[in-house]
């Protein structure tokens, strides 16, 4: 295989799956028991916070009980080990990348461990409850509090970074997403176009697959350790 300088990785529900949490889109995954449009959506939060608190509040509960996986562990690996630049974009708001090692590392979609303020706009670390009755720590204001995550119709995080990074990318990976999403669905292309290297890991085939020059398929944690492998063991 070729030696890349500038890799940029997507990765999404999937590669989280072998740790525990749930997909969205999977025949069992959350999306087969909530409605998006009521838990994330802004018109959804306002309509009924109860709901959405509950649901988030679920969700970071859970993550108290999960850790990296392989492929989590093999991306920060790669990270580590390779001579040039990586760029992981999570679509997840689970903190496993972060737990696994990762350090060069973006949110687009927002961090579950962390609540936004809209009254004031700030952002805090956040292990517990969030409800209607949270004061910001910040502006002591309550009602405001919420989860700082991305919600449909909300601007995903760092775009103007992200698209830097795939402008100049050689090689881009997507791992674990099902591509229904958009802007995240499109980078494949964003990238293709800068002349980079596109390759799917997924369980299966992705809505965009057909957009990809190379695939592989099986579960996150045998098909990415062994891609990381073939990775740092290529010679310029
Ligand atoms: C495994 C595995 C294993 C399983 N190993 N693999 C019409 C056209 C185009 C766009 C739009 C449109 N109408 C509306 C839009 C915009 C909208 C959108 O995309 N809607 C679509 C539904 C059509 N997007 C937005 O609103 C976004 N904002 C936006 O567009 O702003 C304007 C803008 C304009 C221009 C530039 C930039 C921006 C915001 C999207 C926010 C998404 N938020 C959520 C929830 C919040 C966080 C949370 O609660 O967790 O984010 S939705 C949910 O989907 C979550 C995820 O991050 C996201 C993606 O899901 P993901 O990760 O792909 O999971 P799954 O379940 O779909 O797929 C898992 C995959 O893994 C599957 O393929 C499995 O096979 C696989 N797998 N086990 C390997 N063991």
């Amino acid at each position: 295989m070729k030696r890349f300088d500038n890799i940029v990785i997507l990765t999404g529900a999937g590669l989280s799956a072998e740790s525990g949490l749930s997909t969205f889109r999977d025949k069992d995954g959350i999306w087969a028991k909530y409605d998006y449009r009521e838990v994330a959506t802004p018109e959804g939060f306002r309509a009924n916070p109860v709901l959405v608190h509950d649901f988030y509040n679920q969700r970071r509960r859970a993550l108290a009980d999960v850790q990296p996986n392989a492929a989590h562990l093999a991306l920060a690996r790669l990270e580590r080990e390779h001579a040039g630049g990586v760029t992981i974009v999570t679509q997840n708001i689970d903190a496993l990348h972060e737990a696994a090692g990762s350090q060069h590392l973006i949110h687009m979609h927002g961090e579950l461990m962390k609540a936004l303020c809209a009254h004031c706009g700030e952002r805090h670390a956040w292990g517990g409850d969030l409800g209607l009755d949270t004061a910001c720590p910040t502006c002591g204001r309550v009602g405001g509090m919420r989860p700082d995550v991305v919600w449909f119709g909300e601007m995903p995080y760092q775009m103007e970074r992200i698209y830097r990074a795939l402008t100049a990318a050689d090689l881009f990976i997507s791992i674990g997403t099902s591509g229904n999403v958009y802007p995240a669905a499109g980078f494949v292309a964003e990238a293709r176009s800068a002349g980079a290297h596109t390759v799917e890991l997924n369980l299966e085939p992705s809505e965009g697959a057909s957009v990809f020059a190379e695939a592989h398929y099986g579960p996150a944690t045998r098909i990415v350790p062994a891609f990381v492998d073939t990775l740092l063991g290529a010679k310029r």
